[in-house]
């Protein structure tokens, strides 16, 4: 029998994990042959739900679910695991500043990166998705020096299904037919999505997103300032933020990293290897290909116009001062 994968999710007993867990659990990320046992961390005070979750989870009786993990102790948490799935994060609340976010989850990304460093198996992969989650990722690099710095990734794939949504919907095709939309930068409000490389497919016929739509004013105005600002509409509408999405994206993102991507291209922050003249080791989305083997290069070679020049430079400085702020709480 194939050894069970040890799969970690944090912020277990949170609404994402909530839409997430099935999925994994039933081989929709690592394969309907791959056994997977599900460690799930949650903070104490969340434990009497999080038994609930795993009452569910059970009661879902699923053939691949092999055992469930559930604890507030990270030195059970991290041990010996494959893949880190990492949503637990502090929440902003009403009031709270920007700055206080970032400390507070600088200290819970530092502690995490340090039981990744120490009790984590060396191949592990990492998606963080708790906000900030760029900066959360780095965070985490920085104090995991035993791992590869390219197993640290965080998510954006939520950001490049919600352009390709807009892109179908516009055409009137389904989203797997928009192929090549690249986010890059920061999963906030200054992220670039570009469309200027990607194609679309309408009646068998493949064409550039721009012949497809004719209307530049459009992909270069609102387009964007509606993806970039997707997350707070959903939150204005539904009171509660992206879950659903984010779980899909979060299961988008570890299947194309496990099995490969067939020469398409994906968007994850991964640390910048300085393509596009972004600052080394930045956790940054970059438009990647990805093999069979779990390797990915970044896609290199993109003629960047000036307007794109302008945007991938704005979210890169917001990263810049997120990372120094976040290194500076580090060493308070
Ligand atoms: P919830 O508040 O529903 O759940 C978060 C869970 O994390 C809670 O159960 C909490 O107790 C737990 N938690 C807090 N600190 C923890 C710690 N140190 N260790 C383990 N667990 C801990 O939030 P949810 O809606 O699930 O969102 C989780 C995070 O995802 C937030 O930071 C949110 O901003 C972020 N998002 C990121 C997205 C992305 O694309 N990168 C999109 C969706 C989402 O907004």
């Amino acid at each position: 029998m194939t050894e069970p994968l040890r799969v970690l999710i944090t912020g277990a007993a949170g609404q994402i994990a909530y839409s997430l867990l099935y999925s994994v659990a039933k081989g929709d990320v690592f394969g309907k042959n791959q056994p997977i046992s599900l460690v799930l961390l949650d903070i104490d005070f969340m434990m009497g739900v999080l038994q609930g979750v795993v009452m569910e989870l059970r009661d879902c009786a699923l053939p691949l679910l092999h055992e469930i993990i559930p604890t507030a102790d990270k030195n059970v948490a991290f041990k010996d695991i494959d893949v880190a799935i990492l949503v637990g994060a502090m929440p902003r609340r009403e009031g709270m500043e920007r700055k206080d976010l970032l400390k507070a989850n600088v200290k819970i990304f530092k502690e995490q990166g340090e039981a990744i460093n120490t009790l984590a198996k060396k191949t592990v992969k990492v998606v963080v998705v708790g906000n900030p989650a760029n900066t959360n990722a780095y965070v985490c690099k920085t104090f995991a020096s035993s791992i590869p710095p390219e197993n640290f990734t965080c998510l954006t794939r939520l950001d490049q299904n919600r352009a390709a949504a807009q892109i179908a919907e516009r055409v009137g095709v389904t989203s797997q037919d928009v192929k090549n939309v690249i986010i890059w930068g920061n999963h906030s409000s200054t992220q670039f999505p570009d469309v200027s490389h990607a194609t679309v497919t309408l009646n068998g016929q493949s064409s550039s997103v721009k012949d497809a739509i004719k209307n530049d004013s459009w992909l270069q105005g609102e387009f964007i300032s509606t993806v970039q600002t997707r997350g707070a509409a959903v939150i204005a509408a539904r009171k509660l933020s992206s879950a659903m999405s984010a779980a899909k994206a979060i299961c988008d993102h570890l299947r194309d990293w496990w099995t490969g991507t067939e020469g398409s291209w994906v968007s994850m922050g991964v640390p910048s290897d300085g393509s596009y003249g972004i600052e080394k080791g930045l956790i940054y989305s970059f438009p990647v290909v990805i093999k069979p083997d779990h390797s990915y290069s970044i896609v290199q070679g993109l003629p960047i116009s000036d307007f794109a020049r302008e945007k991938m430079d704005v979210t890169q400085k917001e990263l810049v001062e997120e990372k120094n702020d976040a290194m500076l709480t580090v060493q308070d």
